[in-house]
């Protein structure tokens, strides 16, 4: 007889019934590209944050919620952290470590393929300023070699101390099933945050400014995706069910609107495609997809567009 079959016992649903329930914020810390949120997404169970093999995709703090149990684990996803430049830069980085430090567990993610350079060493370093308990995640590990593995274990569990090491793939979901056995086991005892439906923090109006500035990129290059940010200005239901939604994509030049825009205004268009399909998807209606391109010279200077993505102006 399968699972499914099974007549529930009553002995056993009231035993559970007083499991107490537990529940915390994790939050995954890392170098940019490390594959945090490919992990949020893989552990979710659905898309939440935006992904690209681009450096500096996340911007902000983006929650993604996952159950285990009667454990609901709150993944944290953070920008990645470097040697920041521009005041955007400060930003992110000053929200990593933010998410960081209010959480209950930290995730520090490598990617064990690119192994302990220059940027992971410093964020091991600066790990010694965070209290809470800390699990080392080794990412990627569907690319390299066991043995390699090993010997980068024994040197980072050197610097700092990890409660436990998981050696996983984010993509494939290798290793990620003892992770969460692990988390469920290892967050207090207390209600849960969120309603149990719940899978993200993130307003959808949100979600489809990232998705489309996930689009973008993926089809633009050098320093373009770092020059543009997306915001969702208008999001109106139509009696037909569908939703007309538009979108405001900055950028600091003339010169790069112009690119943008494409030939004939076929970047736009080809960005505004793919944007839409997964929109559509996560909205679960059809929508009418309208993008526009605007110039705003120091849009990386102000105040408004650090409160749309979420990021804190003052650094
Ligand atoms: N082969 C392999 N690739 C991975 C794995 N995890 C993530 N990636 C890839 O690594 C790239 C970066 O992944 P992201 O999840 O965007 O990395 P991130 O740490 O969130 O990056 P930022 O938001 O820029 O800080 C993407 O191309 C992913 O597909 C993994 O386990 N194996
Ligand atoms: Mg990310």
């Amino acid at each position: 007889m399968s699972e499914h079959e099974t007549t529930p016992d009553e002995t056993t649903t009231a035993v559970e019934a007083e499991t107490p329930t537990r529940s915390g914020f994790v939050a995954l810390l890392g170098a940019p590209n490390a594959g945090k949120s490919t992990l949020v997404n893989q552990l979710v169970g659905t898309k939440v944050s935006i992904v690209t093999h681009k450096v500096q995709t996340t911007r902000a703090l983006v929650r993604g919620i996952a159950i285990r149990d009667r454990t609901q684990i709150v993944f944290v996803d953070t920008p990645g952290v470097f040697n920041p430049k521009r005041r955007l830069d400060r930003a992110m980085v000053r929200t990593a470590w933010g998410g960081a430090k209010d959480a209950d567990i930290v995730l520090p993610i490598i990617d064990a393929d690119r192994g302990l350079n220059d940027e992971v060493q410093a964020i091991l370093a600066q790990l010694a300023d965070v209290k809470q308990p800390k699990v080392l995640l080794l990412n990627k590990v569907d690319r390299i070699k066991r043995d390699r593995l090993l010997g980068m274990t024994q040197e980072v569990s050197a610097k700092a101390d990890f409660e436990r090491v998981f050696m996983i793939s984010a993509l494939t979901g290798s290793g990620c099933d003892d992770l969460m056995s692990f988390l469920a086991q290892r967050l207090p005892e207390g209600p849960w945050y969120y309603p149990e439906d719940q899978i993200s923090d993130l307003p959808l109006r949100q979600l489809a400014a990232e998705i489309t500035r996930e689009k973008l990129y993926l089809r633009l290059h050098q320093e373009l995706p770092y020059a543009s940010t997306v915001e969702t200005e208008l999001w109106e239901q139509r009696p037909d069910g569908s939703v007309r939604i538009e979108q405001t994509i900055y950028v600091e030049r003339p010169s790069q609107k112009a690119i943008v825009l494409g030939h004939k205004g076929e970047t736009v268009k080809a960005i505004g495609q793919a944007a839409r399909k997964e929109i559509t998807e996560a909205a679960e209606q059809k929508v009418h997809l309208f993008l526009f391109v605007k110039v705003r010279e120091n849009w990386g200077d102000d105040p408004e567009r650090y409160r749309e993505m979420g990021l804190d102006f003052s650094s």
